[in-house]
């Protein structure tokens, strides 16, 4: 018996491959709740692509005890002067917790409290980041190249969207100056 397989996935060049990964795409038309500047968005081609992320998936999405594994790539870009960013979420199952880790690029991570208080962790290639549960999460690129980092979340976590989608988050990252700056929303 031959008891030396190959693992189920691999990250190499930058792609994760293997069976069991899920591919989405969230275009400018996907996002229609985040932004802060509506007519900076309404004057943006609705193809843009703002980002992706490639997730594994080994076990059923609600399953205790399993782990998540997902990359996401941002482009660069801006919808007015807020920066592209992911829809942000806190998880359904709010004590769950989460690392990110980048590979490329520059941005920030955008983290709210169930208080509403907001502030941001620097990413960039090496930085880890630990989420603890009860935070609403968000990242941002604010680089001229694809962010891309690494996340791996519990299999319960789940993704409570609309919390974000309804308030938002405190503060919002828009580029000042050529430099990202976190500021309250008007
Ligand atoms: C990370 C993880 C995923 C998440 C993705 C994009 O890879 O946190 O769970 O789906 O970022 O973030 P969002 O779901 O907020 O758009
Ligand atoms: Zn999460």
């Amino acid at each position: 018996m031959n008891n030396i397989v190959d693992p189920a996935i691999t990250f190499i060049n930058d792609q994760l491959k293997g069976a069991l990964i899920d591919r989405i795409n969230r275009k400018i038309k996907d996002l229609p709740d985040i932004f802060y500047d509506k007519k900076a968005f309404e004057e943006l081609p609705v193809e843009t692509i703002v980002y992706e992320v490639a997730s594994y998936f080994p076990v059923a999405e609600g399953t205790e005890g399993g782990l998540f594994y997902g990359i996401t790539y941002i482009h660069p870009g801006t919808v007015g002067e807020e920066y592209f960013m992911t829809k942000g979420h806190f998880h359904k199952i709010r004590n769950r917790a989460e690392y990110y880790c980048t590979l490329h690029g520059e941005g920030m991570l955008l983290l709210m409290n169930e208080q509403g208080e907001t502030w941001a962790e620097r990413m960039f290639p090496g930085s880890i980041h630990f989420i603890p549960g009860h935070m609403a999460h968000r990242t941002a690129n604010t680089g001229d190249s694809i962010l891309s980092f690494s996340a791996f979340w519990p299999s319960d976590a789940g993704h409570d969207y609309d919390t974000i989608s309804k308030q938002g988050f405190s503060k919002i990252l828009v580029k000042r100056n050529g430099h990202p700056e976190l500021v309250n929303r008007r």
